[in-house]
């Protein structure tokens, strides 16, 4: 009986989670990965949640956690997305720090073509409360 009455609370709960991501911005917007090897030109994101359209950006980064070089990216829908990945344009090495930074598709040219180059305003970071949505890894 413990183990019926368990399963009823998992499917009351991700129904709970469900109406309220489709109400609205419930789900605050995150990126969800993890420490990863890269030796196959990719990196992936396990589940990202964005407060609208974009990319997904990985930066080179180091200790001090400043964005640097753009090193790949890939696009986002707003909302869910699962298992997310970006082509490295670059070789990154194992021990080599990355950013995975959530960049929105506003202020450029051309819609659905990444036009961001460090610094500019065009596919520019999306900042929640002044801070940037995004998760350190290191390629292993
Ligand atoms: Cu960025």
């Amino acid at each position: 009986m413990t183990f019926h009455k368990s399963l009823l609370t998992t499917a009351i709960l991700a129904t709970t989670a469900g109406a309220a991501f489709a109400a609205g911005h419930a789900t605050a917007p995150m990126v969800d990965a993890g420490d990863q090897s890269v030796a196959n030109g990719v990196v992936s994101a396990d589940r990202i949640i964005a407060g609208e359209t974009g990319w997904l950006v990985v930066h080179r980064t180091d200790a001090q956690m400043t964005p640097g070089a753009v090193v790949g990216h890939a696009p986002l829908r707003e909302g869910e997305n699962i298992d997310v990945a970006a082509i490295l344009t670059e070789a990154v090495t194992s021990g080599e720090m990355l950013m995975l930074m959530v960049h929105s598709e506003a202020d450029g040219m051309q819609a659905g073509i990444f036009e961001y180059t460090l610094g500019a305003k065009e596919d520019g970071p999306i900042r929640i409360d002044d801070q940037l949505v995004m998760t350190i890894i290191a390629a292993q």
